[in-house]
């Protein structure tokens, strides 16, 4: 229960007072670790032996070799590792905040991710396995794939689509859906993936954004058993979209959808007439390969825009360095293609390193709570890439799942979208991991393309909850509201100081907030938008979103360390924390948890206020908390709070919420408080 505070001189003045004593205390405005976490995990000497960076030296000198001569040191790879039709003449033409990479050189990618390897034994190896949610296998292979790709980019030219050319992909998680990205890339198409879920209105508003002229999507997919009718989702929205002059619909759930003879096509009528023959466009090393969109907090998604070859170049590297990948590896990122993970870590880089990619279709408690631990045991996947969000659900689920699967061919775990609290962290290095795998802690963002921060496995002892060391090539710094760096174990706002290649090269057709939201606070720098600390022994610990601070007497809390000590009490599954307005302290702490056990009662309430005091201190212990079945998040598992910074302040939110992943969420919590 609130308790109203006594609205007198006296609370006001001491209010005002503690307020001025924290500002004073926090002039710079740095954030507060509360957050203690001494764990280390080294490499077992086996996995060092193995890894292609088997030691922290040689992690050290290729990152001071990047940082001394960038360009040689990117150029270099991009000379031996990419296809050319024509050589670039510089490697970085840096006009800040505008960057090219590989100026002048022609490139493509879906040549470097599919015919590279067709002159090499891995041209019968396994590109892609597949599982679709009711249960069918599919294996591609890199020659199947590039024959795939090659007709249904035959099948985009016959339609009229030119270089250039925007091409919107809303589709389940099927091969097709990799098929047409590469399609799209082979002509130079750009795409621009929106997730399979998202309502007509977020349709439209991507394919206005981008004037797409495209909209590639399947007349169904399937997520927990249910049918999603995405082709007539589309209807809708492209009643909405001008631009939008065809509609190629892939058969997949039998469903059978109104098709518009003079706008509608489907897939397979399209490829079966149309040529395998189709050469990779030789494109500019700057030819835009797709748009992704994000949300914005409020106002409209922003449309990051990515290029062809340093994007190309750089989740390539990314992904050998840092699943440390060897050609008998069977990888699985579980992310869905409309999020930057899938691109970049499903499609792109592991494609590019020639890797076999295991894609699926669904969620992880569909048609049982294991499905995950039975797709890894009977395709005896070595390298699991997957969501914080998913691994606190298994922890609620229960070890049981877990125990009847066989997961020995595992040797090597990853963690992406969210900071991983560290008891989650043990749980997945325990019980998923048998204790030999070690944990990437991968941190990175839409706009940079690709990793920036991870331990690579063979040559970086990990902590919990620590993303611990930059990429090569990655320069970060960390800075107070005064733009000062920080010192040792300070907070501050997480910023990159030099360009990289996987970086974004601005945002669709609107280059000035490009400017104002990513190079103006802090000039000269790219700002990430999230706070970090530097621990003494230079491990970077990310602390949150900057808007998601909470202000507490003038100490700025991070939110993933209130959440942390929370998730670490037993009965506790998942956490949000928040900052709502109050008269005395600035803000007070309100929490969102939901449980695995126990009763949601007011004893508990206070054992869960007793356990935060005890892990990280009085001036975090939450002054209201509130039990809930689910937290609003994005369809990438992210947690909201921005939404639900609005509940526990009790106002009507008029944020964006067109990426939220379960509308009724909100709805469920407010619920909750009556
Ligand atoms: C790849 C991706 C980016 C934001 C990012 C940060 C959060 C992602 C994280 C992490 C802590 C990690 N984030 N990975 N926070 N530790 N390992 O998620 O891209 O969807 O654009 O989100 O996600 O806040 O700024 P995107």
């Amino acid at each position: 229960q609130d308790r109203e505070p006594q609205k007198s001189l006296f609370t006001d003045l001491f209010g005002i007072f503690q307020q001025q004593l924290g500002r004073l205390a926090m002039s710079g405005g740095q954030i507060d670790s509360v957050m203690q976490e001494d764990r280390q995990f080294p490499p077992s000497a086996e996995f060092q032996a193995q890894a292609s960076i088997g030691s922290l030296a040689a992690y050290e000198k290729l990152y001071d070799e990047s940082i001394q001569n960038p360009e040689k040191f990117w150029g270099d790879f991009a000379e031996k590792e990419l296809h050319w039709f024509k050589p670039y003449d510089k490697v970085l033409d840096w006009q800040p905040p505008f960057a090219q990479w590989f100026v002048g050189g022609q490139t493509n990618i879906s040549y470097n991710c599919l015919d590279k390897h067709l002159t090499t034994w891995r041209k019968n190896k396994a590109a892609i396995i597949w599982e679709g949610e009711p249960g069918e296998q599919r294996t591609i292979t890199y020659s199947q794939l590039h024959r795939e790709v090659c007709k249904f980019a035959s099948a985009l030219k016959g339609l009229g689509l030119n270089k250039g050319d925007v091409a919107t992909i809303y589709m389940p998680m099927v091969p097709e859906l990799a098929i047409a990205m590469l399609a799209c890339a082979r002509i130079g198409v750009v795409h621009s993936v929106v997730f399979g879920g998202f309502s007509a209105e977020a349709i439209a508003d991507r394919n206005n954004d981008a004037k797409a002229k495209v909209v590639i999507t399947a007349d169904g997919g399937w997520r927990r058993g249910k049918l999603l009718p995405l082709k007539e989702t589309v209807d809708v929205a492209l009643d909405k979209s001008p631009t939008v002059e065809h509609c190629v619909v892939l058969k997949r759930a039998g469903n059978n959808p109104p098709m518009k003879s003079w706008r509608d096509r489907w897939w397979h009528d399209l490829v079966e007439t149309a040529s395998a023959d189709c050469p990779a466009e030789p494109l500019d090393s700057e030819h835009p390969l797709f748009i992704l969109y994000t949300s914005g907090s409020t106002g409209k998604p922003k449309g990051i825009r990515h290029t062809t070859a340093g994007y190309n170049l750089y989740v390539k590297k990314t992904f050998e360095w840092v699943f440390d990948h060897r050609d008998e590896d069977v990888y699985w990122c579980t992310a869905d293609c409309g999020w930057v993970t899938g691109h970049s870590y499903i499609v792109y880089g592991p494609l590019a390193a020639g890797a076999t990619t295991v894609m699926y279709e669904g969620a992880p408690n569909w048609p049982q709570e294991d499905r995950f631990w039975d797709i890894i045991e009977r395709h005896r996947v070595t390298i699991l890439y997957t969501a914080p969000t998913a691994i606190r659900a298994f922890i609620k689920w229960g070890d049981h799942h877990v125990d009847k699967h066989d997961l020995s061919s595992l040797r090597l775990l990853g963690s992406v979208g969210e900071g991983i609290n560290p008891e989650a962290w043990m749980w997945y290095y325990n019980k998923i991991g048998g204790g030999r795998c070690p944990i990437v802690d991968t941190w990175w963002q839409t706009e940079t393309g690709g990793i920036m921060m991870s331990p690579l496995p063979g040559a970086i002892a990990t902590k919990p909850g620590s993303c611990t060391k930059p990429m090569p090539g990655i320069v970060p710094a960390i800075l107070d509201e005064n733009l000062h760096e920080v010192g040792k174990n300070q907070g501050g706002m997480l910023c990159i100081s030099q360009p990289w290649p996987g970086m974004l090269r601005g945002l669709w057709g609107d280059d000035d907030r490009y400017v104002q939201q990513y190079w103006t606070k802090v000039p000269g720098k790219y700002l990430t938008g999230d706070n970090s600390r530097q621990d003494s022994d230079g491990y970077y610990w990310i602390m949150g979103r900057i808007d998601d601070v909470i202000n507490v007497s003038g100490h700025r809390l991070s939110t993933i360390e209130v959440e942390s000590a929370l998730v670490s009490h037993p009965n506790v599954a998942e956490a949000a924390a928040v900052g709502r307005p109050d008269e005395l302290k600035g803000q007070s702490v309100v929490v969102f948890v939901t449980l695995k056990s126990g009763e949601a009662n007011d004893a508990l309430k206070q054992a869960m206020k007793q356990h935060v005091r005890k892990e990280i201190g009085a001036l975090a212990v939450p002054d209201d908390i509130r039990f809930t079945n689910s937290l609003p998040k994005t369809r990438s598992g992210k947690i909201m709070r921005r939404l639900l910074r609005d509940i526990a302040a009790g106002k009507e939110s008029v944020q964006d919420t067109s990426t939220l992943e379960d509308y009724t969420v909100l709805a469920k919590i407010r619920g909750d408080e009556e």
